[in-house]
């Protein structure tokens, strides 16, 4: 193990983030040959396969139905809607040859799923009593992303991508599924314990074909927010230029109505970024791949060594009974202390330790990795003990999360300590007059400043800047409220 650790928090979290991720074995990123491109490895596989479950439940939960799209898309496809092309074009990957031939019509992996859906539910979709309909896939995409790259937050390869695409016979019911999205959203968040605001984006940053954009961000330990999940209303956009037409009750003939959303590795970053401390990863007993290590110490003569490691596995037996994922680590070539820093270091949320102490004592030491504190537990109680722990971790780990957070979303009532705010890593609220104009002027005059967007009144109970409120960048009277911060 490499002795220097960097800092998470300030400059030093890129790598501080890279050496975690290697060394907890979960990513490794940066030797694999193509730019933007990591490697799940075992560890990491298995946390991120139970991530995909949470959602996945969400999903299927609330009626939508997973399917899977090819991965190439046809240019002709791709380019029908030239909005979305326009945003896309500079950052999609083609296949231009197969075999020993240069192809007729070139494809693009796909950056996203909007036009090869809608060309499909062109032939699927006939009638209104077909909807609501709600696809999700959960799939590669590549995006040829110019800015830096960085491991899971900026891939060129997204490895878990899941889009969610929908299709509505109103305007209005394509409005409420962004809302369900959002709640959907919200409880996933929620349950993994990653810290979130919800802020609708201005026009100039929306998603290429979107009426409007509603994004999900955190904030990393260097200040710099994140997107972590995005929801679209796609108004008719696609569903004209493919031709998903329907008969509506009136039998009138329309367009449908489309909204997509969308998550990604980032999850994993933030739970990373989130739930970890100086000695490594803390993993919510949810998604880790061992909940329960068992560290069998041993004693000092053999026979006693002996009986500490078979009194260890029945341990683990009682453990596992009670339902939990449990390890017992019985390498012979390495001390206790040096287990324990290991598995710390994975994040493995709960460890027992059995020894020559514990033999015929009916109780065992229990370790609880989020607070670093030690109990005695009774082998009759222990089942429960471990039960309410588990919860008990969880709730500490998302409340630890939001204190941290909250402490960072400040309000300020000038420009200049706006900026200062947001220089020092904050997410930071003003006054607001409603003109986008203003925003974009706080992004072309301040160097590294973005605009995060605003807070929807239908999301969070607010009240308007108070009477008298003037707009911190051109002093006419407040109406709302506007967020910047520096991004990721
Ligand atoms: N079709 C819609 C859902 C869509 O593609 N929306 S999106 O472009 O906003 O992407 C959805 C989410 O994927 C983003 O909110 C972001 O969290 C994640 N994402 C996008 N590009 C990424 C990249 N290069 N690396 C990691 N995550 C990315
Ligand atoms: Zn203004």
């Amino acid at each position: 193990m490499s002795g220097e650790r960097p800092s998470k928090f300030g400059e030093s979290f890129s790598e501080w983030f890279s050496w975690i991720i290697r060394e907890a074995e979960i990513y490794d990123y940066g030797r694999y040959p193509v730019k933007g491109m990591g490697v799940w490895m075992p560890y990491g596989f298995q946390i991120r396969r139970r991530v995909i479950e949470i959602i996945r439940r969400l999903l299927d939960e609330t009626g939508h139905e997973e399917i899977l799209l090819p991965l190439l898309i046809p240019e002709t496809l791709f380019k029908k809607e030239s909005e979305h092309v326009r945003g896309f074009e500079a950052e999609v990957f083609w296949v231009t040859r197969a075999g020993l031939n240069e192809l007729d019509v070139k494809l693009v992996l796909r950056p996203t799923s909007e036009t090869a859906l809608s060309y499909m539910e062109s032939m699927w979709i006939k009638g209104y009593r077909q909807l609501p309909k709600k696809y999700y896939q959960i799939v590669s995409m590549f995006r040829y992303e110019t800015k830096m790259t960085k491991p899971m937050i900026r891939v060129r390869e997204v490895t878990m991508f899941k889009e969610a695409h929908t299709a509505h016979e109103t305007f209005s019911d394509a409005e409420r599924q962004v809302m369900e999205a959002v709640d959907i959203y919200r409880r996933f968040f929620d349950e993994l314990g990653i810290p979130y605001l919800i802020s609708k984006r201005p026009q100039w940053d929306k998603f290429a074909g979107a009426v409007y954009t509603i994004a999900f961000d955190t904030l990393l330990p260097d200040g710099r927010a994140m997107q972590i999940g995005t929801v679209h209303h796609l108004g008719q956009t696609f569903s004209s230029v493919f031709e998903v037409r329907i008969q509506r009750r009136d039998e009138s003939l329309d367009f449908v109505w489309q909204t997509s959303y969308g998550i990604s590795e980032r999850v994993i970053a933030s739970i990373i970024a989130f739930h970890s401390d100086e000695r490594g990863l803390i993993l919510m007993p949810k998604i880790a791949p061992i909940q329960v290590v068992v560290v069998p110490i041993p004693g000092r003569d053999e026979e006693t060594t002996r009986r500490v490691r078979e009194f260890a596995r029945e341990v683990a037996k009682m453990v596992s009974d009670a339902g939990f994922r449990v390890r017992v680590d019985d390498r012979e070539d390495m001390r206790p202390v040096e287990k324990y820093f290991y598995w710390e270091l994975k994040g493995v949320p709960i460890r027992i330790e059995v020894g020559p102490r514990e033999l015929g004592s009916g109780k065992v030491v229990v370790f609880r990795r989020d607070k670093l504190e030690k109990r005695q537990v009774e082998l009759g109680n222990l089942a429960e003990f471990l039960r309410e722990l588990a919860r008990d971790i969880e709730n500490t780990l998302r409340e630890r999360a939001w204190s941290w957070f909250r402490e960072r979303i400040k309000l300020a009532t000038s420009l200049e300590e706006a900026l200062k705010l947001a220089k020092e890593g904050c997410i930071v609220e003003i006054p607001w007059c409603g003109d986008e104009r203003c925003l974009q002027r706080v992004v072309d005059e301040a160097e590294g400043i973005d605009v995060i967007g605003i807070p929807l009144p239908t999301i969070e109970s607010r009240e308007p800047p108070k009477d008298g409120s003037r707009c911190v960048v051109c002093g006419a009277q407040a109406r709302w409220w506007a967020r910047i911060g520096r991004k990721c």
